[in-house]
This record gives structure tokens, sequence and C-alpha cells, in this order.
């Protein structure tokens, strides 16, 4: 090892001698590489060596928070409760420490002050707080989460008198606070822990609340026997192994109903059981939609809010204690061992800064509004800079003097929370943009750990030595991380999740929302896609495998994965008439769309007989003016109630009477049955829009797949008649039948319209010879001008992408005002999927906002 102003060569760095770097050191002595950890503290434990306020406890089970990489450790180590202490959990840490004989690569009482990329020498060069230079292959930020206090951001924060102490630093021989006046400022989870212990000693404690927090009960003692029931059942291995494959790395039944559609008693029953429990996991985890759903979320913060006003006698101080301005879960849940209990003791304060404002600290103590506070001790358990704090506060230069700091001065911008773009061979483990502390810890660290040691083992045995993120993968992941994110609740809160508690910190949510054992699976499939990327370089070769590893919305990706699961016969297997009753059946499972004002169902004449119509009027003053719909099916599937959510959606925000119109199908009626009875559709609506009590005059026709190949052949063939169209809205249409196109090859299969399956409605729709007529294929028109306005919406992972494209493009070169919407992420079926597909939503609102905009509508929706 290295002594002052020398320097040493390692194969691996490690920042940290945490559970991360602790793990992370013994598997690269497993495989031969010369590894050290610089470690601030002087001794192993990371958070568990910092945090020893009094009540320090994680709040995952210890069960479950712990290694599993060892069988006979595993087995060995008997916790002694449900939720271990700080001084357990570090024993316990202290223990893996001494059983792999690890101390002797920590460097102990050292900080690394910076470390930078050698680009010639291919090495990172690590000067420490020792004056030394380590120079290493690899450099690993095992720095932990929420490892880099906050900055007290309180006016004269230093000048008080008395002692000071801060939750994360406190002193190892522990503080006696008996018959002391003592000031605690915050009320996040080390505050909650500690207040009902500090108060047991101090003659007088106030708290300072900011923000309320929501926490319940940890009710500690033995692991619940349902944990040990399930460890039994599924023995230690297959206990570990569902963690690893679970969402929060934690094994716990998948919830499968929504909150809003289960009865309210039931509802409470389940809520009472979890509070009991005291598991924030699986109260997370109860319902599908409350960490989605406002509504279905404020029902879950509304029973925590009921508990706190029966807990606390004072109801002004259970009021200030009850969160009302965030959902739940989007501050870190709490568990507590009598924390809202505390606040009836007679010598317990609370001010609440939102009606008391702070004014800063001073000699005597701390100053409000309504005047001086005064203490012999202040508290700090005022947070961290998570996240980011600790990777940042190092001076991290990368390729080309690129900085770390600079590179991430909007929001950490990463490779699945590992890597970084322009830093070779630098890894974080649990980084921003991973699951990291939306997860069991121990899990994701061992996730990270093994992917990182894996993937420096398979570099050195393909003869390379660097490896970083492309841009475009770092640019994609950042994206899909942002997408989950996006569909979250979770920037609704000033939490340390999206840096708010840090004045001036870029606010990003930082924490990968998409679940442990999605996140494992892709940082899986980019090893077996040859390292998808990422550029990995040897003296002697470079190897790039460019491109973005997730590419679905999230909500979609979902989707697909629960209908992978259900493994449905493709539908063009089956007969036309199982084939209607199959899409019936699945419209009846979808949630409903929004309420309209009115629903009328009634019969039109269609160009060979009467046919079904439903008409949707919005809840406002009329006359409104009218769209004419056709749904999608392929001309062979669904009906005029067919796309009842979609209409519903388009009727409220574009204010529009939406009139939903049957045509013949095929196989029964073939190609142009379906054009003759749209076309009599529209020209019946025209006829008698103002006594179906719409505004007479110009219509907007509007259609998804076959139905907005229907809309764009209306419009074609109805181009200079007497009946005016206004406009024209082509969701996902049809447009031509070539099976060749790019779109057609990418998203063949997996993506719910496969190419297959469109072929199938083809064959039934329209012989050879019929399917160049524009009255199939519209693209194929000769002539394209003259056309009423369109907004044309496609989606990238759908087979018709590329022939609504061509559409649109045609249009505009034929003159006709086009308003193109490509769809990032979405499929076929998104657009029309209310309240299923999210991230779909802008989407529907701009296609909304074109109706209106076509028909002059002024209402706002
Ligand atoms: P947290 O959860 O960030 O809590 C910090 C608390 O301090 C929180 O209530 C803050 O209020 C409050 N705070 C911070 N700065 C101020 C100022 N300037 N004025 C008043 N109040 C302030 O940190 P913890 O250590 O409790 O917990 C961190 C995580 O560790 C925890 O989530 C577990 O995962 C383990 P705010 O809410 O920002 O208004």
């Amino acid at each position: 090892m290295g002594t002052n102003g020398s320097s040493t060569d390692v194969d691996v760095v490690a920042v940290g001698a945490g559970m991360a770097g602790l793990y992370l050191l013994h598997r690269l002595r497993g495989m031969g590489l010369s590894a050290v950890a610089i470690e601030a503290a002087d001794d192993v434990g990371g958070t568990w060596y910092w945090n020893r306020y009094p009540g320090a406890r994680c709040d995952v089970m210890s069960q479950d928070y712990s290694y599993s990489f060892d069988p006979e450790l595993d087995a060995e180590w008997e916790w002694s409760e449900k939720y271990a202490t700080q001084p357990e959990i570090l024993r316990y840490l202290q223990h893996v420490a001494d059983r792999f004989d690890l101390r002797r690569d920590i460097r102990f009482e050292t900080r690394v002050d910076s470390a930078a990329w050698d680009d010639d020498a291919r090495v990172w060069r690590v000067a420490t707080s020792a004056g030394d230079t380590v120079t290493c292959r690899w450099y690993v930020m095992a720095t932990g989460c929420l490892s880099a206090p906050k900055d007290p951001d309180i006016t004269g924060a230093d000048s008080f008198g008395g002692d000071v102490y801060f939750t994360s630093r406190w002193p190892h021989e522990g503080v006696d606070l008996t018959g002391k006046r003592v000031g605690v400022i915050g009320t996040g989870s080390s505050a909650i822990q500690s207040i009902p212990i500090m108060a047991q000693q101090a003659a007088e404690l106030t708290v300072f609340q900011r923000t309320p927090n929501f926490s319940m009960p940890a009710n500690n003692g033995p692991t619940p026997d349902d944990r040990l029931a399930l460890l039994e059942e599924l023995g230690r291995t297959g206990y570990r192994e569902e963690a690893r494959n679970s969402p929060a790395g934690v094994p716990m039944p998948v919830a499968t109903e929504m909150a809003l559609a289960t009865p309210e008693e039931e509802r409470e029953r389940v809520f009472e059981h979890l509070w009991h429990h005291g598991h924030i996991i699986a109260f997370a985890s109860a319902y599908l939609d409350i960490a989605l759903n406002e509504e279905a979320n404020e029902v879950v913060a509304e029973f925590f809010r009921k508990k706190i006003r029966e807990t606390v006698d004072d109801p002004e101080t259970a009021e200030s204690l009850c969160p009302t301005t965030y959902p739940i879960f989007t501050k870190r849940l709490c568990v507590d061992s009598g924390y809202y209990e505390t606040f009836n003791l007679p010598h317990v304060h609370l001010v609440d800064l939102r009606k008391d404002p702070l004014v800063g600290i001073e000699d005597a103590g701390v100053r409000t509004d309504g005047g001086l506070h005064e203490f012999d001790v202040i508290v700090f358990a005022t947070g961290f800079d998570a996240m980011t704090g600790a990777i940042v506060k190092v001076d991290v230069t990368g390729r080309g003097g690129k900085e770390l700091r600079t590179h991430w001065e909007d929001g950490p911008l990463t490779y699945l929370g590992i890597m970084t773009a322009g830093f070779p061979n630098l890894f974080m483990v649990t980084g921003p943009q991973s699951p990291s502390v939306l997860s069991n810890m121990a899990v994701s660290i061992e996730q990270h750990v093994e992917w990182i040691t894996e993937t420096i083992g398979a570099l050195r045995a393909d003869g390379l030595d660097t490896i970083e993120p492309t841009q475009t993968a770092e640019d994609g992941w950042v994206q899909h991380a942002g997408d989950f994110a996006g569909i979250s609740l979770m920037d609704k809160a000033n939490s340390w999740y999206v840096g708010a508690n840090v004045p001036g910190k870029p606010r990003v949510v930082m924490p990968y929302l998409g679940g442990v054992d999605r996140y494992r699976r892709i940082c899986d499939e980019v090893v077996e896609r040859d390292y998808l990327g990422f550029t990995r370089r040897g003296p002697a070769r470079a190897e790039e495998v460019d491109g973005v590893v997730c590419r679905l919305q999230p909500d979609v990706m979902i989707v697909l994965e629960v209908m992978a699961e259900l493994d449905l016969p493709p539908i063009e297997s089956l007969p036309v008439e199982d084939a209607r009753g199959f899409m019936e059946a699945s419209s009846a499972e979808r949630p409903p769309g929004p309420d309209v004002g009115e629903i009328v169902d009634g019969t039109f004449p269609g160009a060979d007989g009467a046919l079904a119509y439903r008409l949707y009027r919005p809840d406002t003053t009329g006359p409104h003016p009218v769209v004419v719909y056709f749904h999608g099916g392929g001309w062979v599937l669904g009906d005029s109630r067919s796309d009842d959510p979609f209409c519903r959606h388009l009727c409220v925000h574009s204010d529009s009477i939406i009139v939903s119109v049957d045509y013949r199908h095929a196989p029964e009626a073939r190609f142009p049955a379906a054009v003759d009875d749209a076309i009599a559709a529209v020209r019946w609506v025209h006829r008698n829009a103002e006594s179906l009590g719409g505004v007479p005059g110009p219509l907007a026709l509007a259609g998804w797949s076959a139905g907005a190949n229907l809309a764009a052949v209306a419009c074609q063939q109805l181009r200079g008649s007497d009946i005016e169209i206004a406009g024209q809205v082509l969701v996902t249409p049809v447009t031509d039948s070539d099976p060749t196109r790019p779109s057609f090859v990418e998203n063949a299969d997996g993506y719910v319209l496969t190419a297959g399956l469109m072929a199938w409605f083809w064959d039934h729709y329209a012989h050879d010879a019929h399917r160049k007529d524009p009255r199939a294929a519209p693209l194929l028109a000769d002539d394209l001008s003259g056309l009423p306005p369109a907004m044309i919406v496609t989606c990238e992972f759908d087979p018709l992408r590329d022939e609504g494209d061509a559409y649109a493009e045609a249009l505009q070169r034929a003159g006709v005002e086009v308003r193109h919407l490509p769809c990032r992420g979405q499929t076929h079926t998104s657009i029309p999927s209310v309240d299923v597909i999210l991230t779909a939503e802008p989407a529907r609102l701009e296609i909304a906002a074109a109706l209106r905009s076509f028909l002059g509508a002024t209402v706002d929706a």
C-alpha cells in the first residue's frame, strides 16, 4: 500500500467500504484482481457506521436486508428482530469484513479527493486525502445513496451557543440528553425514529417541522410468522431468488387489484392489516393504482391521516402532523416506534414551520416568526444530498477533461444507473437511474456488484480493457427512466428523490421506477446483446454495439409483458366468430373512459340496410359540432361501441358530438361494402346534424386503424361534394397494403397488431386485385390535393407506422394542411387505450385539440 506522496497500482479502486464496497472487494478477490477500498470512516459499515442516532433502524426487514451471495453466511447469521437496529447491522457488516478478511484491502480514514481518467494509459488516477495517488484500471463509486449530509441551509446554522448534533454523524459514544432542552430540526425518517427516544431523556423537546411525513408503526419484534412461513416454504435459496425477481427486492405478492375498484370496507380491512404488519413495501404494493393514480393514492393518504388523528390527542397538533400537500409514497414512507404518540407527552412540542416560519438560528436557540425557542441542544435531522451528492463531491474528470459535475449539472445522466458517457471504466453501485433507494438496497447492491465484476471479467476474457456507454444508449436510458417517472406521482413532492431538498439542485426524479425485476432483466439483456449501448476497447480492437435498450413507453412495456404472460392465441389463428367474441370479452375488461353528457344509440341507413350508431354528447351546453367516427378492427372486428372509452374521451376533450357508426364487416361483406357504408354514414349525419343536437354544416371525420382508413377514403370520395369536411383525424391509419415496409418488418410480432394479423385482415377484406384501389389504399390515389386538413397519428412500434407516415408526407406534398403526430414508444393500440396507456394521453389530448380546431369549437375542454 502506498504512503504519502507515493503511487500504487491496483486493478480496481472502490470508494467506500459499506455494504457495496465490502461485497465488491470480496468478488474482486475471488477473480484474482487487486483492489483497494478507500473509506473515510475508521471502520466498515457505510451508512450503518455513520447513522448512529438513537433509534436508527433499517426500514426493510432484516431477513431481506442482508447479503445472499454466501449461503453459509446467510444461514449462520441470526437477526434478533424484524427491523434490526443500527448496532446490529453494523456488527453484521463488521462480521462480514472479518469473515472474508476484507479489512486488509481497505484504507480507512482516507477520502478520495479526485479521480482523473488518463486516456493514454487507459487508467484512472485517484488522488486521496492522504496525499497519494492510486492508479487503477477500474474505478467504482460504492459511495451509497444517502451518505453526503446536506448542509443545514438555515440562516445562522453555525451560531448556536449550545451543543449541536447531526443524526447522520451522531457521536459514537452517544449523547446524554437528560434534563436538556432539545430542539430537533426535520421530520424525515431519522427524526421520526429518534424523536421518541430523545423524548425519553429530554426535559423539553421541540420538533421543527417543515413538511409532515407519512409514517406507520414498525410493530417491531420477532420476524412475523408469515415471512418465516414464506422462507420455510421457498427455502433460503428460493426466497433469495424470489427477492431478486421481485419489484422491490423483497418477496411479495404482486398486486392485481385496483384500490378504486375495491369496496371501501374491503379496502379498509386490507389497510388495517397492512398497518399492523408494519411493512412499507407491502403497503406500497397493496394495490396496482395507489402509486400511480392520484385518487387511489388519496384513499391511502386519508387512511394514514385518520390514524394520525386517532393517535394524537391535540387536534391542532394532529392536523399539523397530517401530510396534505403531496401524494403518499412520493416521499420516503417512514416506519416508527411511537412517533405520533410522543406528541401526547406534555414536554414535547411541535412547531409547524408552515404556520410559524423559521427565521434562523441564534446563540440561544431557534427563532421563528412566533419568537425565540431556547435550547441547550439542537439536533439537525436535515437529511442528505441524496443519490448524486457523494458522487459529485469527488472531482471526477473523464475522457478529454470532461468533468462529471458539469456533465450532470442539469441532473444525473447515466446508462442503467451504472455508468456515464465519457467516463470509461467508471462504475457506480446503485447510482441514480437504477432502482436503488426504491428497492431493498441489499438486493440492488448485490446485483450491481455482480454485473460490474462480471463485466470486468468478460472484458478481460475478450482481451479488452475499457468500457463506456455510447451517447445514444445514455440518452435512451435517461429518457426511459424519465418516462417511468412521468407515469408516476413521484414529481409531485419536494422530496430528496427529486433533489428538491437541496437548494439549487436540479429537479429530476433520480431513482429508476421500473422495479428491481424488470431492471435486472434489462441489465441481463444488455449483456446478452453483446453489451448493447457500450463501446468496449482493447489495445488491438474496439467493439461497439450502439442502440437503446428500452424504447417502449413504460406502460406499453407493462401491458405487453402482461399479455405475453397470458399467452393468448394469436387472433389470426381463430375463426372470425371466435375472434369477435374474444374482442368483445377483452373490451368488457377495460376501464370505461370518462363520463359524457349523454349516450344515444340508434340506427341510420347504410348503403345496404340499417346500421347502428352510438352518439356521445358532451355535458356542456350545445349545440355542438359533430364528428363522424369509424371504429378499428381490420374491417372484420368491432362495432360502433367497441372504441367506447376513446369516443368518450374525444367527446369530452373536443367538446363535440361523436357519432360512432357501424359499417358492414368482412368477410361477410367484403370491399367496398365498408366504404359504401362509411360514405352513407357521413351523408346521413351531415343531413341530420341538427336533429342529432349538433351544429349543422361542416363535419369532422375521425377513425382508428381500419376506421382511419375509411375516414381517409370517405374524405377522398366526398371531395368536391356538397358535404364540407372540416378536418380528418387518422389514428394509425391503414393507407396501403404493402407489407414490405420497414415498420412491418421491424414490428412484425410482439406489439399487438402483428404482420400476420394485418395479413389476415386484408385477406378477409379485399381480393388482391382490389388492394391497389384507392378506396382500399388511399395512399395510392392519383391526386391528393384539395383534401380536408388532416391530423395523422403514427406509433413507433406499429407495422402501419410507415404507411401512416407516407400518407402524411403525400398529403403535405399535395398541399394539404397536415399535422403529423409520431408517438414515441407506442403501439398500434396505444391511442384508444384510455386510462390504460397513460403515456398516450398527451397524444389523445392533441387529437381532441385538433378536432376542436377543425370544427372551430371555442369551448376549452
Ligand atoms: P430526510 O428524509 O431528507 O429528512 C430531512 C428533514 O429535514 C425533512 O423533514 C426536511 O423537511 C427537514 N429539513 C431539511 N432542511 C430543512 C430546513 N432548512 N429547514 C427546515 N427543515 C428542513 O432525511 P432523513 O435523514 O430523515 O432520512 C433520509 C433517509 O434515510 C430516509 O428516507 C431513509 O431512507 C433513510 P422537508 O421535508 O424537506 O420539508
